[in-house]
């Protein structure tokens, strides 16, 4: 009898201590009165620090919204640069609370390294970028050539895997970081430049004549690009995937940054509940209930951050493609907030 009362005692500890673990994170972020997102070192559209740190990008605008939904203030984030390598650890270990940096989701870094993602903010594949004046049209033509990449990125396994398949030889020249990487591209040591699709056309911006490089038509992998988190706690990862579906439910809705108080009148229910002018969607995941408006009235839809960091009228100039809501013939869908 003592025993069972005791294991008893034990597991509702245990329990007590699990329940603890599952708020933590939020509790923990609002005790400190940041999330801690970690970004890459600086991919222009993606992730980038102006010259007085200011940070801006899709990803980045990511952990705003998310920064927006709990504290009503975008700028509650403090951004700490990974390199690809670092990225996974410093999300495990618990340095950071999000990690919105360019990561693609695949199942291995899903189920196998404590961490769980949470939506896609960007679909994309892999690419290469040349030299024009190399005259090159397909990848096909890349036999021996030698091949700037970071590693620890899904970039290095996709290559190795293409050039295999397709019985060519490459010399991989791989770097930890970004800079290093583009570096060399620019001084000459390798022959191409592969990574994310989005990233080349982000690279290419850095370059002292853009319009000297030009991308091949081969894309070679799926590189479905978006935040996780640690794996553990369904509180923080239910604010960050809702995060992601209500930038998305915005859009879909019509909802812009700037009608959003206009919005507030509507009589559409989806836009009441988006907004929480009906019904109480923020209790349950730890948020004020009109936590979707606050990220709308910060940052705006999914469209317009696609559009404002990465779109046809931004620097990086990307149609929206598979991008496009699935409405508009792309991927991006969202559950009903209901
Ligand atoms: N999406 C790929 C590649 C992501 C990646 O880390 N790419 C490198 C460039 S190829 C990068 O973003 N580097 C940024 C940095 O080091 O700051 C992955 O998740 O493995």
């Amino acid at each position: 009898m003592q025993k069972t009362l005791v294991s008893f005692a034990l597991a509702a500890s245990i329990g007590l201590v699990a329940t603890g673990a599952q708020a933590a994170i939020l509790d923990d972020v609002k005790a400190k009165g940041y999330v801690q997102c970690g970004v890459t070192s600086g991919v222009p559209g993606m992730s980038q620090p102006d010259a007085n740190n200011n940070w801006s990008g899709l990803e980045v605008d990511f952990c705003r919204a998310v920064a927006a939904a709990i504290f009503d203030d975008p700028d509650k984030v403090r951004y700490t640069p990974l390199t690809s390598q670092e990225r996974f650890a410093a999300l495990s270990s618990g340095e950071i609370d999000i990690l919105s940096r360019t990561t693609t989701w695949t199942m291995s870094r899903d189920t196998d390294l404590g961490i769980t993602f949470t939506g896609v903010m960007f679909y994309d594949g892999q690419g290469f970028l040349v030299r024009k004046a190399d005259g090159i049209s397909s990848a096909l033509e890349l036999d021996g050539a030698a091949i700037c990449i970071e590693s620890g990125t899904t970039t290095e396994l996709n290559a190795a895997d293409y050039f295999a398949t397709n019985n060519l030889d490459f010399n991989p020249v791989v770097f930890v970081d970004k800079p290093e990487v583009l570096k060399a591209y620019e001084d000459g040591r390798c022959d191409v430049l592969t990574s994310d699709g989005s990233q080349l056309a982000s690279d290419r911006t850095k370059f002292a004549n853009p319009s000297d490089h030009v991308l091949l038509p081969e894309i070679i992998s799926k590189e479905p690009l978006g935040p996780s988190v640690r794996q553990g706690d369904p509180q923080w990862f239910n604010i960050n995937r809702w995060v992601y579906f209500a930038l998305l439910e915005a859009e879909e809705l019509g909802v812009t940054q700037a009608n959003v108080d206009e919005m507030l009148g509507s009589d559409n229910p989806a836009v009441k509940r988006l907004l929480g002018v009906e019904g109480d969607f923020g209790t349950p995941i730890g948020l004020a209930a009109n936590w979707g408006y606050r990220i709308v009235k910060h940052i705006g839809n999914y469209g317009e951050t696609f559009e404002r960091n990465m779109g046809e009228g931004s620097p990086i100039g990307l149609q929206r493609g598979i991008n496009a809501l699935w409405n508009k013939g792309g991927l991006q869908y969202a559950p009903p907030i209901r």
